[in-house]
């Protein structure tokens, strides 16, 4: 019986394999088109308990896929567009063709808003060091009230959307939120960093608790990262 059981076990483990690889191969060819999906930079149970290996695996697997899928297959009949980079598409959104502007703002600014995601979390966080630290004294009241203010702020969008610490190329930090996947990419402004207020985000392990999501997340915060993003902000070569 148990060397039944655990052949069985085998085969559903072998069957499991299976599928992720075929899943895998389906996402590969979905994002075939100039914008591609990058794989998470740490395992998807990196980030737990804070955020689930689940949770990581829908939003980044499907979630995140499909709104490259969608970017990629707008652009299809649009060549001029698909050889701009996505930060450029989003800080001339207005100028873009108007049959696909809706398309490139909600599902190239998931784009740019989930790859920013990804690199600003990580198992290590660490804390804010040297200028960085400075600037998050001097523009956002220090660490603690940056992280009362962005929570509040994060409680505060009705429905889906992001909260956002922008940089300007002088340093300038700022807090702001945006509703469904806008960015501040899109107001030509920079990014440093951002957490996802759509439920998918959070919503098996927090369900309707939100306030326990945006206070756990900085656990998961890698500030060496971020740390970087200023750096490059200031030097003109960040993206996205
Ligand atoms: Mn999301």
């Amino acid at each position: 019986m148990s060397s039944i059981a655990s052949l069985t076990r085998r085969e559903f483990l072998a069957g499991s394999a299976a599928i992720v690889a075929l899943t895998r191969n389906v996402h590969a060819q979905a994002a075939a088109g100039p914008f591609k999906l990058e794989p998470l930079p740490y395992p998807n149970n990196a980030l737990e308990p804070h955020i689930d290996a689940r949770t990581m695996e829908i939003h980044h697997d499907r979630h995140h896929a499909a709104y490259v899928m969608n970017l990629n297959n707008a652009l299809k009949d649009h060549p001029a567009v698909a050889s701009m980079s996505l930060q450029d598409i989003l800080a001339k959104l207005g100028e873009m063709p108007e049959a696909i502007r809706t398309v490139l703002r909600n599902n190239g600014g998931g784009h740019a808003n989930h790859t920013m995601f990804w690199q600003v979390m990580g198992p290590a966080g660490g804390q804010p060091q040297g200028e960085l630290a400075a600037a998050i004294t001097r523009d956002l009241g220090g660490l603690q009230k940056l992280q009362d203010d962005f929570n509040a702020a994060g409680l505060r969008v009705f429905g889906s959307g992001w909260v956002f610490i922008t940089v300007a190329p002088d340093g300038k930090l700022a807090l702001e939120t945006k509703p469904n996947q806008d960015t501040p990419l899109a107001d030509g402004k920079h990014v440093l960093f951002g957490n996802d207020m759509w439920e998918h985000a959070y919503y098996l392990s927090y369900q309707n608790r939100r306030a326990d999501y945006l206070k756990a997340w900085w656990n998961v915060v890698n500030w060496t990262k971020i740390g970087e993003r200023y750096a490059a902000a200031k030097a003109g070569t960040l993206t996205i």
